[in-house]
């Protein structure tokens, strides 16, 4: 079972670096205005899970800079089981003016980049 997983996931990666998508261009001052934004996020994920790819497709295709955090790491895993409530990845850690939301679901992370950012 885990070979198996372990060849999907590299299929995964693969088909993700062959079909990579085109990078979107802001403006200087407006890449720096949200970056800004993001530097409050980070995205806890696992390598070649496919949500999480589709998710860091949708931050590459919009150029949105959000620090990744391995969460097979055990203590990454730790305090996304504590402080998130669970462990299931993708999940978006936001803190904004010093409250903390941890976003969980591919589909409701990506709704809420596109919304704040695309
Ligand atoms: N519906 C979720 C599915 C996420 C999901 O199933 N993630 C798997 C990894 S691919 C997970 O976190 N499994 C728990 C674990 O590995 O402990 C989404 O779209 O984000």
């Amino acid at each position: 079972m885990f070979i198996i997983r372990w060849i999907l996931g590299r299929i995964i990666l693969l088909l993700n670096f062959i079909f990579t998508p085109a990078k979107r261009h802001r403006p200087a001052a407006e890449q720096s205005a949200v970056d800004s934004q993001t530097q409050a996020m980070q995205l806890y994920q696992y390598k070649a899970c496919p949500f999480c790819v589709k998710v860091r497709r949708v931050m590459h295709s919009q150029s949105i800079n959000i620090n990744t955090i391995d969460a097979k790491q055990a203590d990454h895993k730790q305090v996304l089981e504590n402080e998130g409530g669970k462990i299931q990845v993708p999940c978006l850690r936001i803190e904004e003016n010093e409250k903390v939301t941890w976003l969980y679901e591919s589909s409701a992370i990506i709704d809420y980049l596109n919304e704040r950012f695309a």
